[in-house]
């Protein structure tokens, strides 16, 4: 057996593996960091199982009741450690100009050292006392020629397992490295040192935190936090921070975006790639239920929060979803909303920040229309409704999630893992816009869905720490995502588009449409007005009959929208006049948000294509002349 000693650490390299450069790089991680001792994962459902039990012994997990949740987990964070940082989210780049005006930027051989290298390095010691686990992950299916793979070096045990779901992790991994594969190299710590008796905490993490990644050498280095996309490294910091980059360097596109298949009755499938912001409902969208109307019509999930999409030489994008499952958001969570994303909770899930009930089960904001007479809260406080009427404790974090496994969905495409991918026929970007933007506009061409999705404005939620509710421009949903300058992403976009255009032209296929779309726009009495969930159907339904030359449609100063008659309503109570609500454009608003529009170019400027002031100065043309 391989068995090298760092100073008295056994690096516990199992025989499988042959990644010399791989083992040299953990036992300079596990010296640096002076972890305690060193375990590889090898992704079985038995090391799962140990894990699990092992975070349940220290405090971390609560065993759900196997009869009403099997196989199933509760932890709850540290209070302060409940969302993305986005503050402390680090792109460092060789040049300051290549992370951007949009992303927080520190020269590389500054932060290296302060992470790595100086006197005070915060990875020195970080992991004293502590195990640090290799976790090898897949970002796509394995050994798959789009697939990318990455190491996590975490001393989380709670990363371990929720990187089992959330990515093909394990063994199988390893074994396609080889002996000198290439990995995107991850390192994470929570950043709690234990000294010798140190009684350890159910939720280690540190106030200081650092996201940082090293785009030129496709590095990753996490500090301080064990939440979602802080800790779990394939997810944004890798398949999507570090993926722009390569995507850039390579020709295809990293994008925030769910992917979801829509079959007719007569059997023909379509595809949709959609970006929203985190929590404006992706999960929801991607497992949507058509109304009774839709008889005959299926959506299918393909995936709910990232997809890589490439371009094929029949001038088509195909898209895969590099994850295997889903952290999505509980709050809001129902049989109504997503019936199938609430069968997928059944068993086998971990939550996160959840309330506990007193049978030993969960529930969240929403769940059900009457909570239970009597609850545990996320922070562990008794919870009853009186006292939330009282104090206005919320049972779940607004952040609490849920992780599961893509296969326990039953609206699981039955491509969702094919390497090849699905053909995009359609992007759809939208905002959680309380005003202003209508339902649905059709962009008339690339450039003008380019800049549609460029100017995109959202109001926060809770996925990130920082104020609620407040509009901000959210380039493609990509702005905490992105891995390099905002202005050659949005020039990326629009190559691709050329590229695309020019294989079209020899295959006779079509570019994909581009929609923009906004579900939560509000009426007079602060209510929602369009009911969204399967109703989403309908807009997708409209889209598809454009997409095959057949829908009908208004053109106005932004692109085109249905008209009342254009939307297929059967079976659903919604009046035209409810319908001029989510649609309509009010002047006054619009010239305010074309000078947002303005204030996030100017932001910009530095390689800003010019065909984007060029498609807001015809708006503003059209927008005079109306
Ligand atoms: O915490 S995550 O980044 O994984 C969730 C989100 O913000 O979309
Ligand atoms: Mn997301």
């Amino acid at each position: 057996m391989n068995q090298p000693v760092m100073e008295g650490l056994r690096l516990n390299v199992p025989a499988y593996v042959k990644h010399q450069r791989l083992i040299a790089w953990v036992a300079e991680v596990a010296a640096l960091t002076q972890a305690r001792d060193v375990y590889w994962c090898d992704g079985s459902e038995a090391e799962y199982d140990r894990l699990c039990a092992q975070l349940v012994a220290a405090g971390t997990f609560k065993k759900l009741n196997p009869e009403l949740r099997p196989n199933s987990y509760l932890a709850c964070s540290d209070p302060s450690d409940v969302a993305r940082v986005e503050d402390r989210t680090f792109i460092c780049s060789a040049k300051k100009e290549d992370a951007g005006p949009t992303n927080n930027w520190m020269a590389p051989a500054e932060m290296r050292e302060l992470l790595q290298t100086g006197d005070k390095a915060l990875f020195k010691g970080a992991m004293k006392g502590r195990t640090l686990y290799v976790v090898p992950f897949s970002m796509g299916p394995i050994g798959s020629p789009i697939a990318h793979i990455g190491v996590e070096l975490s001393d989380s045990p709670y990363v371990a397992v929720n990187m089992r779901t959330m990515t093909r992790m394990g063994r199988a991994v390893l074994d396609v490295l080889g002996e000198d594969g290439v990995f995107v190299p991850c390192v994470h710590t929570v950043a709690a040192p234990l000294e010798a008796g140190q009684a350890d905490v159910k939720w280690p993490c540190n106030q200081t935190k650092y996201i940082v990644h090293f785009p030129e050498t496709r590095e990753i280095w996490s500090y301080g936090s064990g939440y979602g996309g802080n800790a779990l490294l394939g997810k944004k910091c890798f398949a999507l921070r570090i993926a722009s980059t390569m995507g850039r360097d390579q020709g295809w596109l990293a994008e925030h975006m769910l992917i979801l298949g829509v079959t007719s009755p007569e059997g023909k499938k379509y595809h949709f790639a959609a970006a929203f912001p985190s929590a404006c409902g992706k999960t929801n969208f991607s497992m949507l239920i058509p109304p009774a109307a839709f008889e005959g019509w299926k959506v299918t999930t393909i995936g709910d929060d990232i997809a890589w999409i490439k371009p094929a030489a029949d001038g088509r994008l195909y898209a895969i979803n590099p994850e295997a499952g889903y952290f999505g958001v509980a709050p809001g969570t129902n049989t109504l909303t997503n019936f199938n994303c609430m069968a997928s909770l059944n068993k086998n899930v971990i939550f996160t920040n959840v309330a506990l009930t007193d049978d030993g089960d969960v529930w969240w904001e929403g769940m059900t229309d009457t909570p239970p007479a009597h609850l545990i809260d996320w922070q562990g406080k008794d919870w009853t409704p009186a006292i939330a009427k009282e104090t206005g404790a919320k049972a779940a974090h607004p952040n609490a999630r849920f992780t599961v496994s893509a296969i326990n969905n039953p609206a699981l495409d039955a491509e969702w893992d094919n390497p090849a991918g699905v053909p995009i026929d359609a992007f759809i970007f939208g905002g959680r816009r309380s005003t202003t933007v209508p339902l649905v506009t059709e962009a008339r061409d690339w450039v003008e869905g380019v800049y549609m999705a460029a100017t995109m404005g959202s109001e926060t939620t809770a996925a990130a720490a920082g104020q609620q509710g407040v509009v901000r421009r959210d380039p493609f949903a990509m702005l905490p995502f992105m891995g390099y300058n905002m202005a050659d992403y949005f020039q990326h976009w629009l190559d691709m588009g050329k590229k695309l255009q020019t294989l079209c032209a020899s295959s006779g296929a079509k570019l994909p449409k581009i929609y923009c779309v906004n579900w939560f726009r509000k009426g007079a009495d602060g209510k929602f007005v369009w009911p969204g969930y399967g109703e989403n159907m309908r807009v997708l339904k409209w889209m598809l009959d454009r997409v095959e030359g057949t829908g009908q449609g208004e053109e106005h100063a932004f692109g085109v929208t249905p008209r009342y008659q254009d939307i297929n309503w059967k079976g659903l109570d919604f009046s035209q006049e409810q319908f001029n609500i989510t649609t309509h454009i009010d002047k006054a608003a619009w010239a305010t948000e074309m000078k947002l529009h303005e204030e996030l170019f100017q932001q910009l400027a530095f390689h800003l294509p010019a065909e984007l002031p060029a498609t807001k100065a015809s708006i503003e043309a059209r927008l005079k002349a109306e």
